[in-house]
């Protein structure tokens, strides 16, 4: 087992990756790397709100109590995932738009940003500077109710984030 396989499996799963196909993999991993940087565990799961909904749903609808706090959803072209997370759970849920169609993106960050009013999905940028980012936010959100991870992160940061 790699070392970020056997940080994965540590300790509890605090932040749950999930991504619309198994083709979405290489830019999410990028999301749990950064996490586990931090120390903080993932859940990393495939699920589509298209191809797979009633799992998408149960999976989204049984995330708190598994013990996740946070949701990062990526999904490319008609990209319905991170807006069902939000449908199904009251987490924060992150998106992160994917460039895996022939529109590069755009078709799914509209599709991640445009949600309506009181169903809110966190937008991020598209593929990997997005879900890099994710991760960042959602050490942030974790970070206000944990003031090791907040001194990690202040640590990271150089000391200059206030
Ligand atoms: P395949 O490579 O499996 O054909 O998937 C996936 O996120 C992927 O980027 C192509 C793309 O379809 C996306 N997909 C969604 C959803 N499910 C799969 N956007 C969804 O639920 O929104």
């Amino acid at each position: 087992m790699s070392p970020a396989a056997r940080g994965r499996t540590r300790s509890r799963a605090r932040v749950g990756i999930v991504m619309g196909s198994e083709s979405d993999r290489p830019v999410m991993e990028e999301a749990a790397r950064v996490l586990e940087s931090f120390g903080v565990a993932c859940e990393i799961a495939v699920r589509s709100a298209h191809r797979t909904p009633v799992a998408a749903a149960r999976w989204a609808r049984s995330a708190r109590g598994r013990g996740l706090e946070v949701i990062i959803a990526g999904a490319g072209g008609a990209a319905h995932l991170a807006g069902a997370m939000a449908a199904h759970s009251r987490l924060p849920v992150l998106g992160v738009p994917l460039a895996s169609s022939p529109l590069g993106g755009f078709d799914a960050l509209l599709a991640t940003v445009q949600m309506p009013p009181g169903v809110p999905v966190g937008t991020l940028g598209v593929g990997a500077w997005g879900a890099r980012n994710a991760a960042h936010l959602a050490l942030r959100i974790l970070a206000l109710g944990d003031a090791a991870l907040a001194r990690r992160l202040e640590r990271a940061a150089g000391g200059g984030r206030a």
